[in-house]
């Protein structure tokens, strides 16, 4: 009778047979790894990337499939890594519908019956299948985007604000925009629906309006600085972030001394700036009835890198880089409602987990497995993760990620490196020839062999020692 009693009290809605999707992907948000490194909450501000992940499942180990735009984007929509799609650079741009014979998400949710629709920047840049949307809105007819007098030169999605307004402040940011359609599609949309925003702040220049100027105050001494010092951060640091958010925030005056607690607080505020988008998106959800038929599925296509290991930027296997936000909140699955997840996942395991919660079958062939199993246990277990990477000139980095343990394999170059994940969360000591962890990285080389992303000891290639130019 109690069991009963609590059942009902906690099934608060009923699973619909055809749920509708909203897939929020934001570009380049680091996961405050130090925080974790500090132990210390984390000063950012993002309430309502909370608020969602209380209404479902935060995984707090989710990496993104490559840390570069265009192969993560690629993995996640094709449910296939990189090493599967073919596609790990950015200079690759996606115009399929199909790949190795499966569907991108958007077309098989409009095979299904779905109404597609999206805005922004799902896939890299503006490249879509067109076809394969209901409606895509990338701004390209907005008359102030196909102006080549703009700041990017017309028809592209442009990071600063559009238009001034009349008062004189500065116009709506593009990321505005994109919530501001999405929103409009909300409203009496046909069901069932996936429909897709895609953010393109915090990715450089740190842009944000006007209003964000004060969060986190000045760039003062309360901004933590990685404790490794280096020289040439602003050769590392894009420099178009340096160039550029002075322009829209005229507290910036750049002092190179304080520069890097600028660029830290800047890319706070654009984080901040995102999470309002999100909050925008879930009251339209409510205001229009249609949080309990609607899966979320918020995702970072891969982190960045604010200072830490010698770098502003993406493009490594270090969790600043390849670790994303993900939270997908399914109003039905209530057990795991307002719980973490620490097991490893990565964004190729997005498309099974949609496929089984849509009540779709499976296409064979996807590199993932459903994460339906943690959304209502988070301690289940599950495979490793995996994310990697190819380099400007070409060689190839392969990550397999444990509960505990982060081995990266860089073919015979030597480069290999293996990290205790609890005791170093910072990734600072590479344990990687150390003989106590032998029989650990023979176990997530093993992993990679198996996956085909190493090939066998016999087979294994002669790449020789190279250097290794990371992609921005
Ligand atoms: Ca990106």
């Amino acid at each position: 009778m109690l069991a009963a009693m609590l059942a009902a009290m906690t099934a608060v809605v009923d699973p619909p047979a055809e749920p509708n999707v909203l897939w929020i992907y934001i570009e380049d948000m680091a996961v405050d790894v130090a925080s974790e490194i500090r132990g210390e909450p984390s000063p950012i501000r993002t309430p309502n990337l909370k608020r969602l992940a209380q209404g479902g499942m935060r995984f707090t180990n989710s990496y993104a499939p490559s840390p570069v735009c265009s192969p993560s984007r690629t993995a996640a929509m094709f449910g296939q890594w990189p090493i599967t799609t073919g596609f790990w650079q950015n200079r690759q741009p996606m115009h399929q519908n199909t790949l190795n014979g499966i569907q991108s998400l958007p077309f098989r949710y409009q095979n299904e019956g779905y109404y597609v629709s999206g805005a922004g920047k799902i896939f890299h840049r503006e490249y879509i299948d067109p076809p394969s949307w209901d409606s895509y809105q990338v701004f390209q007819n907005d008359p102030w985007i196909n102006d080549p007098s703009s700041p990017c030169g017309g028809g592209c999605l442009y990071f600063g604000p559009f238009e001034n307004g009349a008062d004189g402040s500065l116009g709506k940011m593009s990321d505005t925009k994109v919530a501001d359609h999405v929103i409009q599609e909300m409203q009496g949309i046909q069901e069932p629906f996936f429909l897709a925003a895609g953010f393109i702040a915090p990715h450089t220049p740190f842009k944000y309006p006007e209003s964000y100027h004060s969060r986190y105050g000045a760039y003062s001494d309360v901004v933590p600085l990685p404790d490794e010092e280096f020289s040439n951060w602003q050769q590392s640091l894009d420099l178009e972030a340096y160039d550029s958010f002075t322009e829209i925030d005229p507290g910036y005056t750049l002092n190179p001394a304080m520069f890097r607690r600028q660029a830290t607080v800047a890319y706070w505020r654009t984080m901040t700036y995102i999470d309002t988008q999100v909050g925008r998106l879930l009251d339209a959800l409510d205001s229009n009835g249609l949080t309990d038929r609607t899966i979320v599925v918020m995702v970072t296509d891969h982190g960045y890198s604010v200072g830490y290991h010698q770098r502003y930027g993406k493009g490594t296997l270090f969790d600043w880089s390849a670790k994303s936000w993900m939270t997908v909140a399914v109003p039905w699955l209530d057990p795991g409602h307002g719980l973490d997840c620490a097991r490893p996942v990565d964004h190729v395991d997005l498309y099974p987990t949609l496929m089984e919660l849509s009540n779709l079958s499976q296409p064979s062939g996807l590199d993932g497995d459903s994460l339906v199993p943690l959304l209502t246990n988070p301690t289940a277990s599950t495979d490793m993760a995996f994310a990697m990477v190819e380099t400007l000139n070409e060689a190839r980095a392969f990550m397999a990620r444990s509960d505990n343990y982060k081995f990266i394999y860089w073919g015979d170059s030597g480069l290999h490196q293996f990290y205790d994940m609890g005791n170093d969360p910072g990734e600072y000591t590479n344990l990687y020839g150390n003989p106590a962890y032998d029989s650990l990285v023979a176990t997530h080389l093993q992993a990679l062999i198996n996956r085909g992303m190493v090939p066998p000891p016999a087979e294994q290639p002669s790449w020789g020692p190279r250097s290794l130019e990371l992609p921005r």
